[in-house]
């Protein structure tokens, strides 16, 4: 018994050290710097986009876009030889194009000449350019290809820590710095006519919850937040880009507590985005049990983002959504359009009309089964194209 009391303030150390060690290991961040002091403020050009944006939003209007929809569309793609970069598969339809056009700069980093789907980087940046010159709004999606084992952005394996080791690697470290130097001389390119920098919607890092090797599998919150906060800490300060609109955007955010997993802080992101794929399903009573269900989902985590934006000072918008392939003819009126009435966001992205496919598309175009619906759809007031917004 002498000896145990003797042994016991021993223990209180070692457990109390441990104890204190586990806590303070959760709740240190360790890899949160705090030398990172966000955004000083952005360029005029980001702001009076940003203004534009808050303007039709409170009025409960909202943006229509579509990714890669200037480079190409599901029969049709820009020739390499061609410079023109005003036709889409929605102004086939419509007569006018998307408000917003989405581009993803996957595959930049390790320098190759088109991104992962084949868009020329070179076309892309003459088409943000035309895009922003006639108007219209731009976003950019970052697919970054795996820094550790080089494969594309689904390359993972199970066990793997790769934030952690781009993180703390030194050759990872230096070889992910290279690409953000990359990225950074590709921003500063996207100029208008006066030399200005464009106002770019930067999603990078999205859907932290779907398997890519920056998601929860593969990462904890705080490696997370500092990849957010170095890549933001690079751009921004260091090549002063101050005109990225910086949306952070988990796929399916339900809850407060999903939305802000990974959020890298009110100093680092401009807007809170959701993003929603509907899915498909043969026989027509399954497929209304599905659009139920994305309804349902869509107007509740829009909801949500949209309150917790407001909280945040932030605006809210509907960053990637679509069926693949489209099956259910009156998504847009019956499905989309409900959703949207009933939310507040900036604006909405379909996903892209892949050229390569038959069957991978998301929006519509000339003899799809849902084109007279998006016609509809897009005479709807609360729709803006392009020409609505200028
Ligand atoms: C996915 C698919 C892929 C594409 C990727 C990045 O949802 O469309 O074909 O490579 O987005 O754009």
């Amino acid at each position: 018994m002498r000896r145990f009391l003797i042994c016991l303030p021993l223990i209180f150390i070692v457990v109390g050290g441990f104890l204190y060690n586990s806590y303070a290991g959760e709740s240190n961040d360790k890899y949160i710097s705090e030398d990172f002091d966000g955004n000083p403020e952005h360029d005029a050009a980001a702001t009076k986009m940003l203004n534009r944006l808050r303007k039709t939003y409170k009025k409960g209007k909202v943006l229509f876009g579509q990714q890669d929809a200037l480079m190409y569309g599901h029969s049709w793609k820009v020739e390499a030889n061609e410079t023109k970069y005003d036709d889409s598969d929605v102004k086939r339809i419509t007569g006018d194009l998307p408000a917003v056009a989405g581009f993803d700069i996957g595959g930049l980093e390790i320098g190759r000449e088109t991104n992962l789907d084949g868009v020329r980087f070179d076309q892309m940046r003459d088409a943000i350019i035309a895009h922003n010159d006639r108007g219209g709004v731009v976003t950019i999606s970052w697919h970054t290809f795996n820094p550790i084992n080089d494969g594309n952005v689904w390359k993972v394996t199970t066990g793997e820590q790769y934030v952690e080791r781009v993180l703390n690697e030194k050759k990872y470290h230096d070889k992910f710095e290279s690409w953000l130097k990359i990225l950074g001389d590709f921003f500063l390119s996207l100029r208008d006519k006066d030399g200005n920098l464009i106002p770019v919607l930067f999603r990078p890092y999205h859907e932290y919850s779907v398997g890519f090797w920056w998601g929860d599998k593969y990462t904890s919150r705080n490696e997370y937040v500092e990849l957010w906060r170095w890549t933001f800490n690079y751009l921004v300060n260091e090549r002063q880009l101050t005109n990225l609109i910086w949306i952070y955007s988990p796929y399916n955010a339900q809850t407060e507590e999903e939305f802000f997993k990974f959020y890298p802080g009110d100093k680092y992101v401009d807007i809170f985005g959701f993003e929603l794929y509907a899915s498909t399903a043969k026989e027509e009573k399954d497929m209304k049990e599905s659009n139920e269900r994305f309804m349902e989902k869509a107007n509740n985590g829009i909801l949500m983002t949209a309150r917790l934006a407001e909280y945040h000072n932030k605006l809210a918008a509907f960053c990637e959504t679509g069926m693949e392939g489209m099956s259910y003819a009156k998504w847009w009126t019956k499905v989309l359009r409900p959703v949207l009435r009933k939310n507040k966001c900036a604006y909405v992205l379909c996903w892209r009309n892949a050229h390569q496919s038959d069957s991978h598309f998301y929006g519509p175009f000339p003899e799809a089964a849902s084109e007279k619906d998006f016609k509809k759809f897009a005479r709807s007031r609360q729709c803006l194209l392009l020409d609505d917004i200028n």
